[in-house]
């Protein structure tokens, strides 16, 4: 198949998913046709099946704001028409699936769209009457529209009344490069008199509560001596270091910034902490889960089908910062539980969110949606 891709390049999950799947298909073959603003940060190394498509935003001083929709529907359309794509894949309702509209109607019905929705388009925009309207007519005009979880198809019938069937796939974790590492000599490093290691990693938007994290950090350091590692930029940093420094933790904090390879990072913590208000799916917590890293995390959105409580982590009410505090130090204080949350953590990453059976899982949704299969 002639596959196109269009999402968020920039560092985020929902960037990694699409970036991995265009990998893994053009790995079975198919021919991959990347859209996007910018270079996807995964996309890494040279494949012949992989291509990519930049999409230049022209500024004109006539336009107050610089048309991206439209360059981009335009872009989509002559990328189908040159290459002959048998579908687009898009990455987020907004704008992407009605940039793919635009284009489809550009270029003709053959071309087929396939919608994927990642959460903050349904769980942040949805309750925006300026694009609610918008989002719904993107999903609806699909010819095929996926969610990354239960919950968030379940939020997007509430919330937006959309008429139309919205498929589960979950989002997955390649398990050539997300398995329980040696890193015992890095661990030494930042833990030098054998420490546990509780890590962070995110986006720091206030969805993410990271000062949560240092909350939880501050009460598990009360009982047993710890580190803490986070990772990731955003807007919430600032202040998180404040916070860090205000109680006194900074001797036990490293901030790592942004890391392009979490999947050599993630083995050298114990503990997994990502205690979201909102999370539709939640894939750090699956990175971590392949790692054999149980997680301490909210019962929100999506997270309860990934991490299931008391076999792969826990799950607690979000803002329940001593309950995750006295589940952190459970784990790391019972050895046969630790144990046993690890195996489960790994077995359940391959069994049900294992890369091969999801890619084929999108594999046989585009051949059905093209009459190929
Ligand atoms: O969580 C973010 O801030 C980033 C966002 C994105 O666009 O990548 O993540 C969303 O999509 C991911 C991939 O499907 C999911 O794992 C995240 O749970 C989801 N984030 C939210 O729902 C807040």
């Amino acid at each position: 198949m002639k596959i196109g891709i269009t999402c968020y390049p920039s560092l985020g999950g929902s960037g990694v998913v699409a970036t991995e799947l265009g990998k893994l298909l053009a790995e079975r073959g198919h021919q991959v046709h990347f859209i996007t603003s910018s270079m996807p940060f995964r996309l890494g190394t040279f494949h012949p099946n992989i291509f990519y498509h930049e999409v230049e935003v022209n500024h004109y001083d006539v336009f107050k704001y610089p048309p991206y929709d439209l360059t981009l529907a335009n872009r989509m359309a002559q990328v189908a028409q040159n290459e002959k794509l048998d579908l687009l894949h898009v990455h987020y309702a907004v704008p992407h699936a009605l940039c793919a509209y635009l284009a489809k109607q550009m270029v003709g019905e053959q071309l087929k769209i396939v919608t994927t929705l990642h959460g903050t388009d349904i769980t942040v925009l949805g309750y925006d009457s300026s694009l609610s309207g918008m989002i719904r007519f993107g999903i609806e005009q699909s010819d095929l529209v996926t969610a990354v979880s239960k919950d968030l198809i379940r939020q997007t019938y509430d919330l937006l009344q959309v008429d139309k069937e919205i498929v589960p796939v979950y989002n997955f974790v390649d398990k050539r490069r997300y398995y329980p590492k040696e890193v015992g000599e890095w661990k030494r490093v930042f833990a030098p008199n054998g420490e546990k290691i509780l890590m962070h990693i995110s986006n720091f938007r206030p969805v993410k509560r990271v000062p949560d994290v240092i909350e939880v950090f501050r009460l598990v350091r009360e009982q047993l001596p710890v580190k803490l590692m986070l990772i990731g930029e955003g807007p919430d940093l600032a202040s998180v270091r404040n916070m860090v420094a205000e109680l006194g933790l900074e001797g036990d904090t490293y901030f790592l910034g942004k890391q392009e390879d979490v999947a050599e990072v993630i083995s050298m913590a114990d503990i997994m902490l990502l205690p979201s208000e909102k999370e539709s799916f939640g894939l750090v917590a699956l990175e971590a889960m392949a790692c054999g890293v149980p997680v301490v995390t909210t019962n929100a959105g999506g997270l309860p089908e990934v991490v299931l409580d008391g076999e792969c982590g826990f799950l607690l009410p979000v803002g329940d910062v001593a309950g995750m505090a006295e589940r952190t130090v459970r784990l790391l204080t019972d050895p046969d539980l630790f144990q046993r949350l690890s195996r489960n953590s790994i077995r359940r990453s391959c069994e049900t969110f294992c890369h091969e059976k999801i890619t084929s899982q999108y594999e046989s949704l585009y051949r059905q949606l093209i009459g190929s299969g």
